[in-house]
C-alpha cells in the first residue's frame, strides 16, 4: 500500500486537477512520457454534484458511484488509464467516501442521477439515511478536543457515511475494486482524517490487487495516500494513520513556503525532513501546495507558495525535487482569481482543453506548472539522482546554499543577495548546461547558463537576485 508502482527511473506525482480524462490521455502521450513523470492525481470521479456555476468543490460532493462527471465519463476513463500505462504514467483516483452531498435542496448529478441530501436519499447507488451517521456538525473545537465528532459527524455539512457497516463497506469495495478493474494504481483518500482508521484498515485489506492487463506485477496492491491535515495540536494525529499507507505531510508545504517566502534562512534547510517535524520519508506525499491551500482552503494559511508567486515557487519546488525527503506531488492548475471559481468553461459548462503554446506552456485558463521548464527539468533531474545521497552541504550561514546528490547532480540557491563562489559540484570535468535557465536545445546546444567543472569537480557558481530564477542546477545528462 506503500508503493506507488512506479516505472523505473521515474518518480514525481502531479495533480492534474480539473482536466478532462482525453486531455489527460494526450497529456501522457505528448509530454508527461517524455519529462519522466511518473503518475497522475486525477480529480474525483464519482458522479458529483452539478451546481450552476460550477465551482471547483463540487466535485467533492458525490451522488453515486457513477463515472460520469464533466472530466467524462467510464469509456474516457478507461482509454485514458489504458493509454497512460500504456507509456509508464500511474493513474491515482481521489477517492470520496467519508461523504456524500450537503445542503437543502434537491440536486440532479452529473450523471443524471437524483439526491435528496434532507433525507439522505442517494437512489443512484443506493445509500438511504441507514447508511449515515447521526447529523451533527464538526466545529473548531472539536479538531482540538473530540475525535469521535471529527470522524461522525458532518464535515461542512456533508451528509457522513458509516464505514463501520457492512452495506457501505460493501458500495465503497465495489466502487474502488471497479477502478482497479480499470486500471488504476491507487487512491488519494479524500478526508481521511475524518473516518476510523480500522475502517479503512477494513476497506484498503479488501481492496483487489492491481489489474495484470494493465502492466502491473501479479499481487501489486494498490498505493494509498491519505489526506490528514495535521500540522500539531490537534485530537487526530496522522500518525495514526501510517500503519495503513502514506499519508500527506502539510506540514512540508507549510515550510518550505515559509522558508522560501523569505520567513526563515535556507541554511536551516540542512535538517529538512524528519529533522523538521515531518514523517518519514516513506510515509510522507509531499508538495508546496495543493488544490486547497493554494486557494486558502484546507491548511497552511498565508505560508503557502502558488503559481502566483512565480520565482519563490518555482524555487520552493526546485528544493523539493532536489532533495531525497518524501514521495513528490507537483500542482497543475488552472488559473484562479477568487476560490469558488471552476476550470475554464464553455458557456454550456464544458470544461475547456488546454491550448499547447509553441514553447510548451499552456494556454485558454490552464497554467499547467508542470509544464514550466524549470519544473519539469527538476522532475528530470529527480530521476538522473535516483537512488544518492545528499552529500557536499555548503551554505553561506544565510539565504545561500548548494549541495550534492552524489555524483550526479549539483544544486545552488540564492534567496537573498549574489551568489558567486567556487563550489565542489561532485561531477566530472566538462562543461555543463544549467538546466534551470535554459535546456540542451536540437543541436545540443545549451540555452541557458553554462557552468565549468574543473578537473578537481570545482566550478565557479554566478546566481544574482535580478536574475529570472534563484536556483541554478546541473547533472551528468546535462553535460556538453
Ligand atoms: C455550507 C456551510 C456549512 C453548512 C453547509 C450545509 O459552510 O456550515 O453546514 O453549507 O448547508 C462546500 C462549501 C461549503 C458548504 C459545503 C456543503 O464550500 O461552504 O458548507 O460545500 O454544501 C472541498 C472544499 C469545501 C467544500 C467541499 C464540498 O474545500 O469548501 O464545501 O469541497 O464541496 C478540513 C478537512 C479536509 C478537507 C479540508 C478542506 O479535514 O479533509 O478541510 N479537505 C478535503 C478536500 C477538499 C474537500 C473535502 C475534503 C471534502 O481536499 O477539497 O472540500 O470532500 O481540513
Ligand atoms: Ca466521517
Amino acid at each position: 500500500q506503500k508503493d506507488p508502482h512506479w516505472w523505473n527511473g521515474r518518480n514525481t506525482i502531479i495533480h492534474l486537477f480539473e482536466w478532462k480524462w482525453q486531455d489527460i490521455a494526450d497529456e501522457c502521450e505528448r509530454f508527461l512520457q517524455h519529462k519522466g513523470y511518473a503518475g497522475i492525481q486525477v480529480s474525483p470521479v464519482s458522479e458529483n454534484l452539478a451546481l450552476d456555476d460550477h465551482p471547483w468543490w463540487e466535485r467533492y460532493q458525490p451522488v453515486s458511484y457513477k463515472l460520469t462527471t464533466r472530466s467524462g465519463d467510464e469509456k474516457d476513463f478507461l482509454d485514458m488509464t489504458t493509454r497512460c500505462n500504456a507509456v509508464g504514467i500511474r493513474i491515482y483516483v481521489d477517492a470520496i467516501i467519508n461523504h456524500m452531498t450537503g445542503g437543502q435542496v434537491n440536486q440532479t448529478g452529473t450523471g443524471g442521477n437524483p439526491s435528496d441530501p434532507v433525507n439522505q436519499k442517494y437512489p443512484g447507488v443506493p445509500y438511504s439515511s441507514w447508511d449515515f451517521n447521526p447529523v451533527c456538525s464538526i466545529n473548531g473545537e472539536d479538531y482540538q478536543k473530540n475525535p469521535d465528532r471529527v470522524r461522525n459527524c458532518q464535515l461542512v455539512g456533508l451528509n457522513d457515511l458509516n464505514q463501520g457497516k457492512d452495506y457501505v463497506r460493501t458500495k465503497i469495495l465495489d466502487f474502488l475494486n471497479h477502478l482497479i478493474e480499470l486500471g488504476v494504481a491507487g487512491f488519494r483518500v479524500d478526508a481521511a482524517k475524518h473516518m476510523w482508521p480500522a475502517d479503512l484498515e477494513y476497506i484498503y485489506n479488501n481492496l483487489n490487487d492491481l489489474n495484470i492487463t494493465f502492466g502491473f506485477p501479479r499481487s501489486s496492491r494498490p498505493f494509498i495516500f491519505q489526506e490528514v491535515i495535521d500540522l500539531g495540536g490537534e485530537a487526530i494525529s496522522r500518525h495514526e494513520y501510517t500503519g495503513i499507507g502514506t499519508v500527506t505531510e502539510f506540514k512540508h508545504s507549510a515550510e518550505i513556503g515559509r522558508v522560501f517566502r523569505g520567513n526563515d534562512k535556507l541554511t536551516y534547510l540542512s535538517s529538512w525532513g524528519t529533522g523538521w517535524g515531518f514523517l518519514d520519508s516513506h510515509n510522507a506525499l509531499i508538495f508546496v501546495d495543493n488544490h486547497d491551500n493554494q486557494r486558502g482552503h484546507g491548511a497552511g494559511g498565508s505560508n503557502v507558495l502558488t503559481y502566483k508567486n512565480s520565482k519563490q515557487y518555482k524555487m520552493a519546488t526546485a528544493f523539493m525535487l532536489a532533495h531525497p525527503y518524501g514521495i513528490t506531488r507537483i500542482m497543475s492548475s488552472f488559473a484562479f482569481d477568487h476560490s469558488d471559481a471552476g476550470p475554464p468553461h464553455d458557456n454550456n459548462g464544458n470544461i475547456l482543453s488546454p491550448i499547447i503554446n509553441s514553447d510548451d506552456t499552456c494556454g485558454n485558463g490552464w497554467v499547467c506548472e508542470h509544464r514550466w521548464r524549470q519544473i519539469y527539468n527538476m522532475v528530470g533531474f529527480k530521476n538522473v539522482v535516483y537512488g544518492t545521497d545528499l552529500n557536499n552541504w555548503w551554505s553561506n550561514g544565510d539565504q545561500q546554499i548548494a549541495f550534492c546528490r552524489g555524483d550526479k547532480g549539483f544544486v545552488a540557491f540564492t534567496n537573498w543577495g549574489d551568489l558567486r563562489q567556487t563550489l565542489q559540484t561532485c561531477l566530472p570535468a566538462g562543461i555543463y548546461c544549467d538546466i534551470i535557465s535554459g535546456n540542451v536545445d536540437k543541436n545540443g546546444k545549451c540555452t541557458g547558463k553554462v557552468v565549468h567543472v574543473g578537473n578537481d569537480g570545482r566550478a565557479l557558481i554566478e546566481l544574482y537576485p535580478h536574475e529570472e530564477d534563484g536556483v541554478l542546477v546541473i547533472h551528468v545528462q546535462s553535460r556538453q
